[in-house]
């Protein structure tokens, strides 16, 4: 079936060099996961998110070409997966189980993706991993700026969402509270959060919690693994 599909490139950040770790960008580990779970073949194409721009005007990152066609959004890579390989990412739920799994996935890249960005942007212990990660690339007098500017914005975003509003501890009691509720829910040894398969739901959130779990936010990736249940989980579906 895969000889059929048109080829593969995934537009995307630079490689971080992180075993199982192919990307900082949670929304590209996400793809990534997908691809690899369905063994499909793919090429890489690295840079800023601006880079791509010219696929993708939101200016965001990841983009997917299929062939010449650039698809953007990991929700909409997804599911074009999805279409391309014959379902294999819906696993074979019913209509009620595919909106359900879609409706995890919607949380993961929203709810669960406010604290992996405050982690990395905000919390002034992780900022200095996450401004030398991100931007050692740039030349010097450029990062005197730009990164100082960007983390302005990125505050002012979390705000907007709702993350920082109430300010940074009632954000981190919020990460611990969706953290022990996901601890909760998570699947038996053996299952994925909708079953027997993985489906889109563990894919996005696999992309968000394990992007906690890299050494640019220690203090959240211990959060993470004190979660037995959940962290099992996290390297299920990093195997699968
Ligand atoms: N809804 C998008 C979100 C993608 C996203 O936020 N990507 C980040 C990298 S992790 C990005 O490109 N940020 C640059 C920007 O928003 O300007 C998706 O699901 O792909």
């Amino acid at each position: 079936m895969t000889q059929s599909l048109p080829p593969l490139t995934l537009c995307e950040l630079d490689d971080p060099g992180l075993q199982g770790t192919l990307s900082w960008s949670p929304f590209c580990l996400k793809v990534h996961r997908a691809l690899g779970y369905l063994g499909l073949p793919y090429a890489r194409r690295h840079g800023f998110p601006m880079t791509h721009r010219a696929l993708n005007p939101a200016g965001q990152v990841p983009v997917l070409l299929v062939g010449d066609e650039p698809v953007a959004d990991s929700t909409r890579i997804l599911a074009r997966l999805d279409e391309l390989t014959g379902g294999r990412l819906g696993a074979g739920l019913d209509p009620r189980g595919r909106a359900e799994s879609l409706l995890w996935e919607e949380l993961a890249d929203t709810s669960v993706n406010g604290f992996t960005v405050a982690a990395r942007w905000i919390d002034e212990e992780n900022w200095p991993r996450t401004k030398a990660a991100y931007f050692s690339k740039m030349p010097p007098v450029v990062r005197a700026v730009v990164p100082a500017r960007l983390r302005a914005r990125v505050s002012k975003a979390l705000v907007a969402r709702d993350v920082l509003r109430a300010g940074e501890e009632a954000c981190w009691e919020r990460f611990e509270l969706l953290l022990d509720a996901l601890d909760a829910r998570a699947p038996e040894e053996g299952a994925f959060w909708m079953g027997p398969k993985p489906s889109f739901a563990d894919f996005a959130l696999f992309g968000q919690l394990h992007a906690l779990r890299t050494p640019l936010t220690p203090r959240q990736a211990a959060r993470v693994a004190a979660r037995p249940r959940l962290s099992r989980y996290l390297d299920a579906v990093l195997a699968a």
